[in-house]
């Protein structure tokens, strides 16, 4: 028993918890590369944005002719204001489920075959509790998808978004994946649907039915056989835990905007602490330090230093983020919101004895 997790607009979606005055209206979060105001691409948009053909990794000038006539909302992307209820879901998850393979901020794969005892009545009960506890907690709609496998819990979770419940019982998953286009299957994007396409291959099940041959041209050899098994729903790839996380922040709001790195470090010291407590939770050594500040006008600066070897110890968050928050508010004036990320994570079991000796 698999299923696959996975957050509505994630990104947009949390802007809308912290602003639900835009909730009502298209919301686009955006990439600046910061060359002219405009440049850059979308990360996501809300459903409302979505309506208006607006997606992931349009150029954000198309996004804004596409929505000229609305009062969209585009929004600098905040990372780290993403981090935290990311963080905390996927806790969620690995406390309700047997085993949690994280694949994103956003998403995750997870085994229930032991907590359900297989059965999918279980399985619906055990899905809608997860659903509701991430809606009361963090005011977050989510899709899963539950199936005998990896491959089917992924098409399962896409079927009904946003805020989608899908579960595929062993006996349904060829009516479910039949009738289903190609590219919607893991792994197959656009390069290779336009070779299936010329083909003929445009469901799922017209790739169930196809000369391994032809395949083996598309894919080649390895890649057709496992595309092959794929299209009929088989999968024996397990649930292996993991965790995504290769940086970790915590992030403020100033109780005024000051550029006083005394007052800034004051606010900003429980934070570090706090996040110094979730690396030895998860017993995480870091390897780079940032500090983080958000103006007044919502633009980001940041300042980095990477350290010589990993460390679990609290002291080098200490030591270096007086330095490296002067140098930032000497170059932006007054912060809003400060913010501090280590990064560069790995498990401190792994490094502890190199680190030692180095030391
Ligand atoms: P997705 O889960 O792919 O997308 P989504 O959560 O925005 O929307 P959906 O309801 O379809 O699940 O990605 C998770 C987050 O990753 C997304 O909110 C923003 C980020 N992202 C990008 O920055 N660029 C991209 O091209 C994609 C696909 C996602
Ligand atoms: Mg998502």
């Amino acid at each position: 028993m698999v299923g696959h997790f996975d957050l509505d607009y994630f990104f947009a979606q949390v802007e809308e918890v912290h602003d639900p005055s835009s909730r009502k209206l298209p919301v686009v979060v955006c990439v600046y590369s910061g060359r002219t105001e405009d440049s850059g691409v979308v990360s996501t948009a809300n459903y409302k944005a979505r309506e208006f053909g607006v997606k992931s990794g349009m150029p954000i000038s198309v996004a804004k002719r596409r929505l000229m006539e609305t009062e969209a909302r585009f929004l600098p992307m905040r990372r780290e204001l993403y981090e935290a209820p990311s963080e905390r879901i996927m806790s969620l998850l690995r406390a309700e489920t047997d085993a949690l393979e994280q694949t994103g901020i956003d998403e995750a794969f997870f085994d229930i075959t032991a907590k359900t005892g297989g059965d999918f009545g279980a399985a619906t009960v055990l899905a809608s509790s997860i659903k509701r506890q991430v809606l009361q907690r963090e005011k977050l709609t989510c899709s899963i998808g539950i199936g005998p496998n990896k491959i089917v819990a992924k098409l399962a979770s896409d079927f009904a978004k946003p805020d989608g419940l899908t579960l595929v019982p062993p006996e349904e998953v060829n009516d479910f994946m039949n009738p289903l286009p190609v590219d919607k299957l893991y792994g197959i994007g656009s390069k290779s649907s336009t070779l299936l396409r010329e083909r003929g291959i445009t469901t799922i099940a017209d790739l169930a039915g196809a000369d391994p041959q032809l395949l083996e041209g598309v894919f080649g050899h390895k890649l057709a056989a496992h595309f092959h098994n794929a299209a009929r729903g088989v999968d024996e790839e397990p649930v292996t835990p993991r965790t995504e996380a290769t940086q970790l922040s915590r992030i403020i709001t100033l109780k005024k905007d000051t550029q006083d790195v005394g007052e800034i470090l004051a606010q900003l010291n429980p934070a570090i602490e706090d996040l110094h407590n979730r690396l030895m939770e998860k017993k995480l050594a870091f390897r780079s330090v940032s500090v983080i500040g958000i103006l007044p006008n919502l633009s980001i600066r940041t300042r980095t230093k990477s350290l010589e070897i990993p460390t679990v110890q609290l002291s080098p968050l200490t030591d270096t983020a007086p330095a490296l928050l002067s140098s930032l508010t000497s170059e932006t004036g007054v912060l809003r919101r400060v913010g501090i990320r280590v990064s560069g994570l790995e498990t401190a079991e792994e490094q502890s004895s190199l680190a030692d000796f180095l030391r």
